[in-house]
């Protein structure tokens, strides 16, 4: 899409230009620090029931069985700035946690997303980070390398204590010195594009470090061909393409039948991970990049 034709919603031109040029904005304004107090309220009240500790199972499109957030997903200031970015038509793709506590051990390495689920490498596909609590330096916000979208490239996995699933790395060397640190106020978010090289490191703050990282993606983004169809959520606009299967909105707290369809959503998401790591290489050898 053309981004100069279009009128912006939520950010401004220069913001545009920065995320198609560098890969990435922050921070960008999105929940009030009282939205994003109520959604803390509810991970800690869900913590409290396992053992002090967000459920694995749940880590993932956990938009899909609660409600608190499902808003947070279909957030106009969240979809407005989206929209600046991927045009009308949005998917919700996925929704994943990242915490972190204090000396945890928790890190993310730098790595490249859309490689491990099965999407088209080349597309603009967006993630927005928002924070539910403040996310600084001490407490292990993220970090990108500015520019690093343009390329795919080889990754190994197994790094251990990797907050990733498959502890997943970049195999080639990164000039730590061009990092960017994207501390957050509570509420903000920041963009990454999908093949950003983009990592974090361990927590050696009080304050806790909640991520909700969401997965906006063009409805017309095709899977990568030979994976299990894949479900997505319509947030905005229409769906022209019918790519994928799509999923409902949670109407209470996990409601039996959300629960059921997520088990499903997530089990075929963590098929198509593992799929998709055999592509890759295919996907590097053809030269695959990003055209946005
Ligand atoms: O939360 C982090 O530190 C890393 C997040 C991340 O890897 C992602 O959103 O893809």
């Amino acid at each position: 899409m053309d981004q100069t034709t279009i009128s912006l919603k939520a950010l401004t031109s220069t913001q545009v230009a920065h995320y198609r040029e560098h890969g990435y904005l922050s921070p960008v304004n999105a929940l009030t620090a009282g939205e994003a107090r109520e959604v803390r309220a509810l991970v800690e009240s869900v913590e409290a029931k396992y053992d002090g500790q967000w459920p694995r199972a749940w880590s993932l499109k956990s938009h899909l069985i609660f409600t608190a957030l499902d808003r947070v997903v279909h957030h106009p200031k969240i979809l407005d700035a989206v929209e600046d970015i991927l045009g009308p038509d949005i998917l919700c793709w996925s929704s994943r946690w990242f915490i972190k506590d204090k000396n945890d051990g928790g890190f993310v390495s730098w790595h490249q997303d859309v490689p491990y689920w099965g999407l088209d490498v080349s597309e603009n596909i967006v993630t927005a980070w928002v924070a539910i609590t403040p996310a600084t330096r001490a407490n292990g916000c993220m970090k990108v390398i500015p520019g690093s979208q343009r390329k795919l490239v080889a990754h190994r996995e197994g790094v251990s204590n990797n907050l990733l699933l498959r502890g997943q790395e970049v195999a080639v060397t990164v000039d730590e010195k061009q990092a960017v640190y994207m501390a957050l106020a509570q509420g903000q978010m920041s963009f990454h594009h999908g093949l950003m090289f983009h990592g974090s490191e361990e927590s050696h703050d009080d304050e806790r470090r909640l991520g909700f990282a969401i997965r906006y993606i063009p409805t017309r983004v095709k899977p990568i061909d030979g994976l299990p169809k894949d479900s997505v959520q319509l947030v905005r606009g229409v769906d022209r393409y019918h790519h994928f299967n799509l999923e409902s909105r949670p109407f209470r707290d996990l409601d039996p039948v959300d629960v059921a369809r997520h088990k499903q959503a997530t089990d075929t998401y963590h098929e198509i991970n593992r799929l998709a790591v055999a592509k890759h290489d295919e996907l590097i050898a053809q030269g695959a990049g990003a055209r946005a």
